[in-house]
């Protein structure tokens, strides 16, 4: 009869150690990746800032300028081209209801006077931030009229949830026809 012999478990030891071993080589290697990785982006946006940077004082929107009340709205370009120009503020947008014909470049001028923002048509790609101080600019065109709503998507505090905007897309004749004897336009009612 032989005795029973002890696994040798020293070899599970070496094992084990060897694969920690390995495990934290990798997450050292992943560390000094994401270092390297922000490292070039700051470095990147450091060295080559935004072609056009467009700032605006936040505190004195309302007293003159491009974003003054009676300047918001949709106005028609000499070009054909219509501008939109909104402001956001907690917890609302002004105008809180836009009008833009279809079939026509759009460029959406916005900023915030407030805290950050967002500004995002419903089932459309316009999808800007506004940040106080600066102007956030998007060119878009609707085909189709219709009506979308329009959330702000970035939490902005207590009200957030009721911050929505609505915009309604109408036929490029019967817009151009408002605009005769509007300078402005919007559809708030
Ligand atoms: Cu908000």
């Amino acid at each position: 009869m032989t005795e029973p012999v002890a696994p040798p478990y020293d070899h599970g030891a070496g094992q084990s150690e060897r694969a920690e071993h390995r495990w934290a080589t990798a997450a050292i290697v992943i560390l000094v990746l994401l270092v390297v990785l922000a490292t070039f982006a700051a470095v990147h946006w450091a060295a080559m800032p935004q072609a056009r940077v467009e700032i605006v004082d936040p505190l004195t929107l309302h007293l003159g300028g491009e974003f003054i009340e009676s300047n918001l709205g949709s106005a028609i370009e000499p070009d054909g081209s219509v501008t939109v120009r909104v402001v956001g503020q907690q917890y609302s947008f002004t105008p809180s209801c836009i009008l833009v014909p279809t079939d026509t470049p759009i460029t959406f001028r916005a900023t915030s006077s407030d805290v950050v923002h967002g500004f995002l048509i419903d089932g459309t790609n316009v999808n800007l931030m506004l940040v106080p101080g600066y102007v956030s600019s998007l060119r878009a065109r609707f085909e189709e009229p219709g009506e979308r709503l329009m959330p702000c998507h970035e939490f902005c505090s207590v009200g957030h949830e009721g911050m929505w905007g609505r915009v309604k897309i109408i036929d490029k004749a019967a817009f151009t026809r408002l605009a005769a004897d509007q300078r402005r336009l919007n559809c708030v009612e």
